[in-house]
């Protein structure tokens, strides 16, 4: 008798278990790559929010930087018979077929961060990421109001764009702010505005090639905080003194560009928050609610740091790099 018990329980055991799972969402993230700390942040942070979340089975792919690899794993959703689809698009270009074949699955697309250029032309659930345009134009902003604390408002400076990877929204939009926001100092002078890819080792190899080809560079605008901090150590090693010869401005906010402020090294950076975890749960939770969805891409708000605090270029006012470091998660 005991051990028909035991029986029917190991069976209602392993039904209830069945049923759970026929009961799960499966979430499947499209992500970029590991370029970036940024990058890094991003993928813990959405990782740990909808992994960790009961019901939920999640799954993810990295792309390494390859488009292909991107539309491919979108693909292999779909056979998956994923129940929502998140989606980091590497460049803006090239995914007007694959998305309509998510629509026509009927699968739910939430889009993180770099939004594809095909966005009036798909359905989508929520899409949310960094304003890059108002980013941009911050960083040449803020620049420019340091050089006019520094007496040298009226002084043409020679400025140098680090621009991130090629065709990217990210790139795209912060060169747009870049540039906008460049006609409103006009002694600051463009003299170079080359990719780095976003990573550390392309801005260290740029900024080196521009140390050896450019007279004089009094500005660096780098995209984000990799680039900037290898664009410093190309600085060191030339002899000159990064955030005082040269003027530095990074995006993004990472913990390491705090410690480049702090240190002196680096001037300022504007946040871009990769962490989005929190944000896509509560968009999957509503979808599951029924809760109807929003084509308006959703911007979070987001600061501005530097050594002092003094200088607002709109949005959240500048912050103290030195007085928030420790709480930096990324
Ligand atoms: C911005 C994101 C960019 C970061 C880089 O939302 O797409 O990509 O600024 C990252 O650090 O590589």
């Amino acid at each position: 008798m005991k051990k028909l018990v035991a029986l029917v329980l190991a069976l209602l055991m392993a039904l209830s278990c069945c049923v759970a799972l026929a009961d799960d969402v499966t979430v499947a993230f499209s992500q970029i790559g590991q370029e970036s700390d940024w990058r890094t942040a991003n993928t813990d942070s959405i990782g740990k929010w909808v992994g960790e979340h009961e019901g939920w089975i999640y799954t993810y792919d990295d792309a390494q930087q390859k488009q292909e690899n991107q539309i491919k794993a979108l693909r292999n959703f779909i056979t998956q018979g994923v129940d929502v689809i998140v989606l980091t698009c590497i460049v803006d270009s090239g995914w007007e077929e694959v998305l309509k074949e998510i629509n026509d699955e009927e699968i739910p697309l939430i889009l993180v961060d770099r939004m594809p250029d095909c966005m009036d032309k798909i359905e989508y659930y929520a899409a949310f990421g960094g304003d890059f345009v108002e980013e941009g134009r911050r960083q040449v902003a803020w620049a420019g109001e340091y050089l006019k604390t520094l007496g040298r408002g009226e002084e043409e400076v020679s400025v140098a764009i680090m621009e991130g990877t090629t065709g990217s929204g990210a790139q795209v939009g912060r060169t747009e702010g870049n540039l906008a926001a460049m006609e409103a100092y006009p002694n600051m002078k463009l003299v170079a505005q080359q990719s780095g890819n976003f990573t550390r080792a392309e801005g260290q190899a740029l900024m080196e090639s521009w140390l050896k080809s450019i007279d004089k560079i009094d500005v660096l605008i780098a995209q984000n905080d990799d680039m900037a901090l290898g664009a410093i150590e190309a600085i060191k090693a030339a002899g000159l003194v990064p955030g005082k010869d040269i003027i530095i401005v990074g995006c993004d906010s990472v913990k390491a560009a705090f410690q480049a402020i702090v240190d002196g090294e680096m001037n300022a950076t504007i946040e871009c928050t990769p962490l989005y975890g929190p944000a896509v749960v509560q968009c999957i939770e509503n979808l599951l609610s029924g809760v109807p969805g929003s084509k308006e891409l959703q911007h979070p708000d987001e600061g501005v740091y530097d050594m002092d605090g003094g200088i607002d270029v709109g949005g959240v006012v500048s912050i103290k790099a030195g007085d928030v470091i420790d709480e930096r998660v990324y």
